[in-house]
């Protein structure tokens, strides 16, 4: 999904959010000995909720599955290691970014370096204080949606910064950086590459005629009929007003003319609906089609030949793919 800068914008009033209390959270609870878990969860159930796993194989496949908030973990269980669950838990995707809080008995001590060496974020010494245990289960819990929060953040500013607004493509950046890549691998590999540039026709007059909001339905429903006609390895991007690029990976001329011939037909033959359907209206583009020449060849040349080989499908009348 295309992420706008706008709902980047709008996560901004960060200071109007309430302050995370770090209650109800979900919680799994590693223990196998009765009388402990049964303690610890009726303390812990108080403010979150809990799952008690007295086996954790079956703790670390919750844990993967579970979306939880935060783990606790007996490093003194009877029958398993405690420390090699939370060591497997650090090493897995899907639980890396879980905090995990262990719970030692207090002679246990090197057990409980080697747990904060492996990435246990905090521990409690029994006999376990109730005031305690609520305090840093909340201290975790409120850290891990804060983290989870500034990852999701980091992300969607990633994909605002590569991605046009209006159509969701890839903006111009992005190509420029990822084109040369794409060259360069094409060249040691041995393999071609074609680009495109594609450019609609008397664009400025759909405007002129229907208004810019018009104009801004064509250009989204445009870029949705490109998506159609290209494969998932073939990048497609805005590179300017009412002009893309697609760059074809392992695709020669003649494959790429058939492309080009295909998506300019999908265009011309069924007319854009504009103003929420209420009006249609023909709509046309222009290609120009080249591939990448000899090994190492910039990617400025091939672009320039591509440009002038659009010039020529404009000059030429329009509605057209000029190589
Ligand atoms: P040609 O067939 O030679 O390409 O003619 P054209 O009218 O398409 O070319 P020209 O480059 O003269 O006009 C492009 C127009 O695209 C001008 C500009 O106002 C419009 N435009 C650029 N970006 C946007 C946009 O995001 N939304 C809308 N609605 N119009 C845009
Ligand atoms: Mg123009
Ligand atoms: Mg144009
Ligand atoms: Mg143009």
């Amino acid at each position: 999904r295309a992420i706008t800068s706008l709902e980047i914008g709008m996560q901004a009033p960060e200071r109007t959010a309430v302050a995370d209390t770090g209650k109800g959270g979900r919680i799994l609870l590693v223990d196998d000995r009765q009388s402990s878990y049964e303690r610890l969860a009726t303390l812990l159930a108080a403010e979150h909720t809990v799952d008690v796993e007295p086996n954790p194989t079956e703790a670390l496949f919750h844990a993967a599955e579970g979306n939880y908030d935060l783990l606790i973990v007996s490093l003194d269980l009877n029958n398993f290691d405690g420390l090699r669950l939370c060591s497997q838990a650090r090493s897995l995707e899907r639980t890396r970014h879980v905090p995990i809080l262990a719970i030692a008995e207090a002679e246990n001590s090197t057990r409980l370096l080697r747990g904060l060496e492996i990435g246990v974020n905090d521990y409690l010494l029994r006999p376990i204080d109730k005031t305690e245990l609520l305090a840093r289960v909340r201290t975790q819990i409120r850290r891990r949606r804060y983290t989870d929060h500034l990852r999701d953040n980091v992300q969607n500013s990633i994909e605002a910064a590569i991605t046009d607004a209006l159509t969701g493509l890839h903006n111009r950046r992005y190509m420029e950086s990822h084109l040369a890549t794409l060259a360069e691998q094409a060249s040691t590999r041995g393999k071609p590459l074609a680009l495109m540039i594609l450019d609609i026709d008397f664009f400025k007059s759909i405007n002129d005629n229907y208004g810019h909001d018009a104009g801004d339905d064509v250009l989204r429903e445009f870029a949705v009929r490109v998506r159609k006609s290209i494969r998932g390895i073939d990048l497609a991007c805005r590179y300017g007003g009412e002009e893309f690029v697609i760059v074809m990976p392992e695709t020669d001329l003649h494959v790429a003319g058939m492309v080009a011939e295909r998506l300019r037909r999908s265009i011309a033959v069924e007319p854009f609906a504009v103003h929420k359907g209420t009006k249609r209206i023909e709509v046309t583009i222009s290609i120009g089609l080249t591939t990448l020449e000899q090994k190492g060849e910039a990617v400025a040349d091939v672009l320039k030949r591509a440009d002038t080989a659009l010039y020529r499908a404009k000059h030429d009348g329009r509605n057209r793919v000029v190589s």
